[in-house]
């Protein structure tokens, strides 16, 4: 896969993506990433790019030039089909089936903007969706850029190895993680669950579940309400609630 990026940092995220999974896939060859500085654009021979706010008051605005060229040099590269993605604090939420979404669009081009503000003429006529990764406030468009390409290129077939595949696909069902333990089997008068290391693979997988049914609830209710359950993981889950209310939890599940 291709995706084509806008930004005035081009090394801020060229340097991020050689790490770790993606970092691989690059070498790989299954995802390729290509960047567009709009101060390569400019024609002034200050190679300006932003210019005062009209109406006043302080911070600079991104000028509309810089970056359609920029973009439109982007675009170039794409296949036709490709869609333009503005990564701004107040764009659709960015999840995991927008990333699986994007994975099979014929191209990607994102625009990483920054926060004092970006021309609203660019982002109107020349990016065909806005998308935000949160609600906080950001120097910049470079950081969810880095997310969203994360996040798609686990999906490209040949970027994950088939354990690393595995695990994903147990996590993509809408449930939170289970806990994870390696060795020592006890440290500091900590035990592992007896039930990890028992070799009874039928109930390690009901526990796992079981947690991550149980976390799920304690965690992330909505996203339990947003994707049902089996009368089995109900069970499962009720069981959970009552093991739980005769232990001792953590301070961020007290609500509960
Ligand atoms: C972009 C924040 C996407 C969250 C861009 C300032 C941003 C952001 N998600 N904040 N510039």
């Amino acid at each position: 896969m291709r995706i084509a990026v806008v930004t005035l940092f081009p090394v801020m995220i060229r340097e991020a993506l050689e790490h770790g999974v993606v970092g691989r896939a690059l070498q790989r060859g299954v995802l390729e990433v290509e960047y567009f500085d709009p101060r390569d654009y400019a024609t002034d021979v200050h190679r300006t790019v932003d210019d005062r706010s009209y109406g006043g008051g302080p911070g600079m605005v991104l000028k509309v030039e810089p970056l359609r060229s920029a973009l439109r040099g982007a675009t170039a590269t794409q296949p036709a089909g490709s869609r333009r993605v503005y990564l701004g604090a107040d764009g659709r939420r960015f999840e995991q089936g927008m990333a699986r979404e994007a994975r099979d669009w014929p191209g990607l081009v994102l625009v990483a903007g920054r926060y004092e503000g970006v021309d609203e003429r660019f982002i109107e006529r020349e990016t065909d969706e806005q998308w935000s990764i949160g609600d906080y406030v950001l120097s910049g468009g470079e950081l969810p850029a880095l997310v969203v390409i994360d996040a798609i290129a686990r999906l490209i077939p040949g970027t994950l190895g088939s354990a690393e595949s595995a695990v994903q696909e147990s996590f993509s069902d809408g449930l939170v993680d289970w806990p994870h333990y390696t060795r020592p089997p006890n440290i500091d008068g900590q035990a592992v669950p007896a039930v990890l290391m028992s070799g009874d693979h039928a109930a390690i997988h009901r526990w796992r579940l079981q947690q991550a049914l149980g976390r799920t609830w304690l965690r992330r209710p909505e996203l339990l309400e947003r994707r049902g359950m089996s009368d089995e993981e109900r069970a499962l889950l009720e069981e959970f609630k009552i093991e739980r209310a005769s232990g001792t939890g953590r301070i961020e599940d007290s609500q509960r």
